[in-house]
Formats: structure tokens, sequence, C-alpha cells
């Protein structure tokens, strides 16, 4: 969709067009409210802002649309056709994905929660050794490094939807 027919249309379907970028109701709410943008950049600008707000709770909000690194999401909706494509490079490799099993399941148990990675453009490999060196992090440090995370994947997704 082009960024002129996003400004323009009621706020319910704008909500709709954005809403599989990340499963954060206020984000997607300020996103919309702050119609019309002068530019897609502006957009994108706006969109990085109120993500860099995030905290604690809206990450274990945003978590509920993501599958495991390594497990493909099996759903028909829009969050799952996505996922599969931004993870299209982890691959066939059966000793890769037993290593991203164990290491998901490390993760977990350390921070409490998913092992989340802007996968698009990454390798299972690189992801497999993404996953271990942030095993090393104290949980606050993670929680950062997963909500930059998180933004770059709202971001492309935002990129990808509304030109
Ligand atoms: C994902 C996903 O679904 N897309 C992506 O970039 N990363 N999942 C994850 N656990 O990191």
């Amino acid at each position: 969709m082009d960024l002129a027919q996003f400004n323009q249309l009621p706020a319910d379907r704008a909500l709709a067009a954005i809403a599989h970028c990340v499963a954060i109701p206020r984000w997607q709410q300020a996103i919309v409210a702050a119609r019309p943008y002068s530019s897609s950049a502006a957009l994108y600008q706006q969109a990085r802002a109120l993500a860099a707000q995030w905290n604690a709770e809206d990450f274990t909000q945003a978590l509920t649309a993501h599958p495991r690194i390594g497990e493909r999401a099996s759903g028909t909706d829009k969050e799952a056709a996505l996922s599969r494509q931004e993870q299209a490079a982890v691959g066939e490799d059966a000793a890769v994905q037993q290593a991203l099993r164990q290491a998901n399941q490390q993760y977990e148990q350390r921070f409490g929660h998913l092992f989340l990675i802007r996968a698009k453009g990454r390798s299972g490999e690189e992801m497999l050794a993404a996953l271990q060196r942030r095993l090393g992090n104290s949980p606050e440090q993670e929680l950062q490094e997963a909500l930059i995370q998180l933004r770059d994947i709202t971001l492309l997704r935002l990129e990808e939807s509304i030109v």
C-alpha cells in the first residue's frame, strides 16, 4: 500500500494494515493516530521513536506472535507467512536445527521467554551463534538486545507494507 492510501484509511482499516508488524496495540494505535505522514521516511521515523519506548511488558505482548527460530510457523495468517519468509535461510541442516532446539531450550530456561532475533538475512548458523552469545547476557542486557531485534523486525515489516 502506498502512504497516501494509508493516510486516508478509516482508523480501523489503518490498524488492520499494520497489525502484523508487531502485536503491541499501544504502538499500532499511536502510529495510526499520528497520521497523516508527510513522507514514508516520517512514518518510519515515528515508528522507530515509538519502538524506542518499549518495555518488558510490551515485549511480552509482542512475543505471542513469534514462533521459535527453527520452528516454521504453521498458521495461515499473515504473521505466520511472514515468519516463514523471514526464517527461510534457517535451512534444512539437521545438525543446525538440533543445535537450535537445544539452545532455544537453554535460553528459555534462563530468561523465561523465547529467543527473538531478526531472522531475515541471517543463516541458521548465524542465529545459532547469536543465541549462544546472548545466553551470556544478564537479564537486563538481554531485554535491551531483544527489544532492538523486535524493533528491527517491526520496521522491516512496516517498510514492506507501506511505501
Ligand atoms: C522471528 C520471526 O518469526 N521472524 C523473525 O525475524 N524472527 N522469530 C524469532 N523467534 O525470532
